[in-house]
């Protein structure tokens, strides 16, 4: 198999270190999880994306899970364009937006009311603050390889890219500012019990990716659901629900529909812009009836709600809510990664395939990946062959074993095939270059 010609990126990577820290506008995109030269984008259709050196890609990456309808869909491309002749930004309310806000409620009915913001770190750090107004407490319980953007207090034994760079608590965050968050074990009800008993008084809430997609995906256990349930509840504490990646990705209703979980808040982001820069916290009323105008948590932003993500969303919302795809999604999710856990098998190279709904993970291990312990315990290294591999063969994968690949409406029959026939070569790659794997 000839290498991939990727002079074109190489030479606009170049340009953009002397430019930009790292030459990208957020860490995961350099690749340093797998090494090598990112490509820089061209352009998507569908299911594929493009390089600057015309090189095509099914893409599995989908701008890191918005893209639930594929690249340009042409509903999303319209509701935009016909946004753009009323103008983009008025700082000021539209219409537009209490309709997205009516989706959302519509979908998720623990949500009572919801405010639109920028962006998943501005949802999930606008609703610890909320919390911490209303109960009166300071502490907050989050869960090691979770992640749940980059607020100061959230970047404690966090998942995402401060997994892939082995930097799980980041610099610049002074010691006092996380002192207040208490960071346990994922899928240990016993530790969340033990924190609770030691000090349930001060905790103001629990965060938690409900299905995690930062340390790739992990899927919880139900006990430890079951404790999500019940324990922040019998000590007065609010449970959060982190869906910037599972709302309206995994169900219409989300993980909590799935995992019938009723939070107190809720944090969204990705699906309900259709692809543009948008997020969202809301819950039960009379939590977020602590939030300005209506009372005392400040929270504000010029582009919220603004025009083209809210138009994105309605549209995007509109489709999965008219189509119900999720069936559809689950049955070529299931096919895909059946079809790559047997590959990997008849290359034998052991794995693990997680999966829920269109979000999986491979994770190059013997052992299955239920909490950060486990998914530490990855071969990166086979994961970084087998990613290149991948790459060379035309499938974009995630250039980090702890994030999550996903699928769209526009991955048919034939990009599945397409992702299998290259996995099974790859597998065979890896297989060669690590015999031990
Ligand atoms: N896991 C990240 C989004 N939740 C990946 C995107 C990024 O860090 O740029």
């Amino acid at each position: 198999m000839s290498e991939l010609n990727l002079d074109r990126s190489i030479e606009a990577m170049a340009r953009a270190r002397n430019a930009i820290p790292g030459g990208v506008n957020s860490p995961v995109r350099a690749l340093k999880g797998v090494g090598g030269d990112p490509f820089f984008v061209a352009g998507g259709e569908g299911a594929f994306v493009f390089d600057l050196d015309g090189n095509r890609y099914v893409d599995l990456i989908l701008a890191w899970g918005p893209l639930i309808l594929g690249h340009r869909h042409p509903a999303v491309v319209e509701a935009i364009t016909r946004v753009l002749g009323r103008g983009f930004s008025f700082g000021a309310p539209t219409l537009e937006e209490v309709e997205l806000a009516e989706g959302v409620k519509r979908a998720l009915p623990s949500v009572e009311t919801v405010r639109l913001v920028n962006s998943g770190t501005e949802a999930t750090m606008s609703a610890v603050r909320a919390a911490r107004g209303f109960t009166g407490r300071p502490k907050v319980v989050k869960f090691e390889g979770c992640y749940h953007g980059h607020a100061d207090f959230l970047l404690v034994k966090a998942g995402s890219g401060l997994a892939t760079f082995g930097t799980p608590d980041s610099a610049g965050v002074p010691a006092e500012f996380a002192a207040h968050t208490l960071t346990l074990p994922y899928n240990d009800p016993d530790a969340l019990n033990a924190a609770f008993d030691a000090a349930g008084g001060e905790i103001a809430a629990v965060i938690v990716e409900p299905f995690v997609g930062n340390m790739g995906v992990v899927l919880p256990a139900p006990g430890f659901v079951e404790a999500l349930r019940t324990v922040p509840r019998a000590h007065g504490a609010l449970l959060i629900a982190d869906e910037v990646m599972t709302g309206f990705r995994v169900a219409w209703g989300g993980a909590q529909e799935l995992l019938d979980l009723k939070p107190d808040l809720t944090c969204l982001g990705k699906v309900i812009g259709g692809g543009l820069p948008v997020g969202a916290y809301g819950g039960r009323a009379d939590v977020m009836s602590k939030v300005s105008p209506l009372g005392p948590v400040y929270q504000a932003g010029t582009m919220s709600g603004n025009p083209i993500s809210v138009a994105a969303g309605i549209a995007t919302l509109s489709i999965l809510g008219e189509f119900d795809p999720y069936p559809w999604l689950e049955g070529k999710a299931a096919r895909l990664c059946g079809g790559l856990a047997a590959a990997a098998r008849d290359a034998g190279v052991t794995v693990q395939v997680n999966r829920i709904a269109s979000m999986f993970t491979v994770f190059f291990t013997d052992a299955p990946v239920t909490d950060w312990r486990s998914a530490d315990r990855c071969d990166r290294k086979a994961y970084a062959a087998f990613f290149h591999e991948m790459r060379r063969r035309g499938v974009s994968l995630p250039p980090s074993q702890f994030e999550a690949a996903f699928l769209s409406t526009a991955h048919g029959d034939a990009e599945v095939d397409l992702v299998l026939g290259a996995a099974a070569e790859s597998f065979r790659a890896v297989g060669a270059a690590f015999p031990t794997t």
